[in-house]
């Protein structure tokens, strides 16, 4: 049930954040997708039914999704390369956040900055354990400190997804320092 679960959240994030078209439906513009649709939709290739969407949503350990209200809609809170609104809220960072990254990235990091590559945002974290456990899915992992005060101070705009994921649009070289 575990890994049934795991694969079904997998295909539901890449539904949510990326490719919709896979099972033919599409998102709003602030990311919602509908949860009949969504089912349905899943059911082509395997079985869901809300109870099991529920599931998926109450257990995910990143907290990945949400619900509307009535639970007629349901979108992801973060991560997404389709160009849409999740209606972040800007908040002022903490002085440091951190970002873990693979070491074969570290030189371009370095020369360019952090970018968003496929995504809206760059993704940044509160702590340094969980950035290690982002850079580990890269490879050998990596750990900057980004110097979230001073760039806020500076004008970059910062923002919470409602799972504690900070995201900001990009991060230039001089505000990040190395952890090794
Ligand atoms: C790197 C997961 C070369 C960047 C996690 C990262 C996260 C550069 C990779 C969320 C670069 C992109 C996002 C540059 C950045 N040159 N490489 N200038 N700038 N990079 O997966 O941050 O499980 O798109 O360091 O927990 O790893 O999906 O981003 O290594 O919160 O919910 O390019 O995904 O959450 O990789 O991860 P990704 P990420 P989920």
């Amino acid at each position: 049930m575990k890994s049934r679960n795991n694969s079904t959240s997998k295909f539901i994030s890449l539904i949510l954040r990326h490719k919709p078209e896979v099972i033919g439906i599409t998102l709003d513009e602030h990311g919602w997708a509908r949860v009949d649709e969504l089912i349905a939709g899943v059911n082509r290739t395997r079985p869901l039914d809300l109870a099991g969407l529920e599931e998926i949503v109450r257990t995910d350990e990143k907290r990945r999704y949400s619900f509307n209200e009535d639970k007629t809609k349901i979108r992801a809170n973060q991560g997404h390369s389709v160009p849409v609104d999740v209606e972040l809220e800007a908040v002022t960072p903490p002085e440091l956040l951190y970002h873990g990254t693979g070491e074969k990235y570290v030189d371009s990091i370095e020369a360019k900055g952090l970018i968003p590559k496929t995504r809206l945002y760059v993704h940044l974290s509160g702590d340094y354990e969980t950035a290690f456990k982002v850079g580990a899915r890269h490879g050998k992992p990596r750990i900057y400190q980004v110097h979230a005060g001073k760039m806020a101070a500076d004008g970059y705009v910062f923002y919470r997804s409602v799972n504690g994921v900070w995201l900001t649009k990009s991060v230039p070289p001089k505000y990040l320092t190395r952890t090794w």
